[in-house]
């Protein structure tokens, strides 16, 4: 279907986000005081993007622009491991270009270009541990477990540049479709009015035992870069061609003749780019079957001395497999592009986008403070704040790295709120009172051991 012909699409991935770990203990019979036995969460499932020549358009990635992954399962007792997330794997047709938002730049991460090739777009968090991977010689019982550690989450954009080894240019009612359908199996709509093709139709041709394949895109007109017609857009699907043909109707276009219409494509080119212009470039004037068609092969061959002027009817298929010929002793020994397992551009990617370490603290007012940063943010989300011990263990980590100063600095005082990620807790000094993440009862009866212990 020409209409659900999509080649942009802007995807958010989230990769699934880790298992909980397990807080649980030993319990059997004649054993008092059973040790830790809470395992770790799985991992959660990866986000991956594959390429397959079964799609043609980047319709059924535009339809689920929000893809989420799987998560890991939680961890059990009796040590028993969370299963991992599946992955996901989202299918999208050869030629598919992925580039990585990261603020306002956006770096290209991968080109899926051959058959099955996978792009790993997003991370799966690590499992939560569970209070088991917490025992220590010091603390043989902890009542500690982490939440599963969320997914990596990326903005991608989505360019399908299609993947043909000819690509047919001209202006509109030229014969670029019916040449594809006289060459292949394509079938793609021929009528006589301009702006037929509304998007590219690719084929794949076998002549004299050569394959290759052929873009056929929707035609240009003069202006097409600055948007008339349908614009250049479609020019991005013939940008990887090996060759272009160039396809002239002798009898011109809409009051242009066939030697200006030639100009008139050769600029279009040229306004998107040089690369273009570089590509051999074969002149075909076709509808050889009408009447008249040798004066403008002259005027062309006049104009053009130096290039080739082939001469075809896609109608009758007269002078086709000459062209065909020209093709196949062009086309270079075709060598599949494999793509290397570490492709550079991925750690290029990886590095840009990596997380800086440190953190930020804003006061909000009214007795509200931020602390933002990917490390604190994510250790947030990793706390269960229901278990007095992790929250010690969170406290730690914040002063261990400086927050504590940092918040004072800002001008915290006891009592007021934090907020980091989802979660927000009271500002308590460590050392000076009981851990600021408990509950209020929790709190006093904390307070009570304290006094009992100066008294
Ligand atoms: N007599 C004759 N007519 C042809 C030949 N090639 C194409 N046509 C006719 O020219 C008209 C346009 O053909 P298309 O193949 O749709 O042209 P196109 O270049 O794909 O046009 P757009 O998609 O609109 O850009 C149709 O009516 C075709 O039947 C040919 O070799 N001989
Ligand atoms: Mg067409």
């Amino acid at each position: 279907m020409h209409t659900n012909f999509i080649d942009r699409v802007r995807v958010h991935v989230a990769a699934g986000p880790g298992g909980d770990g397990c807080l649980s203990f030993r319990r059997e019979k004649f054993i008092e005081f059973g040790g830790p036995n809470g395992a770790d969460g799985g991992k959660g499932g990866d986000v991956w993007f594959e390429a397959t020549a079964d799609l043609a358009t980047l319709l059924d990635v535009a339809r689920n622009p929000h893809v989420k992954g799987c998560q890991g399962s939680p961890g059990k007792g009796g040590n028993k491991t969370g299963a991992a997330g599946e992955d996901t794997v989202i299918r999208v047709p050869l030629g598919t270009v992925i580039y990585v938002r990261h603020g306002e730049r956006r770096l290209e991460a991968a080109d899926l270009c051959v058959q099955g090739q996978r792009y790993l777009a997003a991370q799966g968090g690590r499992g939560g541990r569970g209070n088991l991977s917490f025992k220590t010689k010091f603390n043989t019982a902890p009542r500690v477990a982490e939440k599963g550690e969320p997914g990596k989450a990326f903005t991608l954009d989505l360019e399908l540049k299609l993947i043909a080894d000819v690509g047919f240019v001209g202006l509109p009612n030229a014969g670029k479709s019916t040449l594809l359908a006289r060459i292949s199996a394509a079938r793609p709509k021929i009528a006589d009015y301009p702006f037929t093709t509304l998007s590219p139709n690719l084929g794949a041709v076998s002549h004299k035992g050569v394959e290759f394949s052929a873009a056929d895109i929707p035609g240009l007109i003069e202006g097409a870069h600055e948007g008339k017609g349908l614009g250049i857009e479609f020019l991005r699907h013939v940008e990887r061609t090996r060759i272009l043909i160039h396809l002239v109707d002798p009898s011109g276009h809409d009051g242009v003749d066939a030697v200006r219409g030639v100009r008139i494509i050769e600029a279009e080119l040229a306004a998107v780019s040089s690369e273009l212009l570089r590509k051999p470039r074969l002149l075909v004037v076709t509808k050889a079957d009408l009447p008249g068609f040798e004066a403008a092969v002259k005027a062309l061959k006049r104009r053009y001395p130096k290039r080739e002027v082939l001469v075809i009817s896609a109608a009758t298929g007269a002078g086709v497999s000459a062209l065909l010929d020209r093709v196949i002793k062009t086309l270079p020994r075709r060598s599949t592009p494999v793509p290397s397992l570490s492709d550079p551009r991925a750690s290029a990617v990886e590095a840009a986008v990596r997380v800086e370490p440190g953190f930020r603290v804003r006061d909000a007012g009214g007795g509200r403070f931020v602390l933002s940063g990917p490390f604190v943010e994510r250790a947030a989300s990793m706390l269960k704040a229901e278990l007095p011990e992790a929250v010690e263990r969170f406290q730690k980590a914040l002063k261990r790295i400086g927050v504590d100063r940092a918040l004072r600095h800002a001008g915290i005082r006891e009592g007021d709120y934090v907020a980091c990620g989802k979660l927000e807790f009271e500002w308590t000094e460590i050392g000076k009172a009981p851990p600021g993440l408990i509950n209020r009862r929790e709190r006093a009866k904390l307070r009570k051991i304290l006094r009992a212990r100066k008294g």
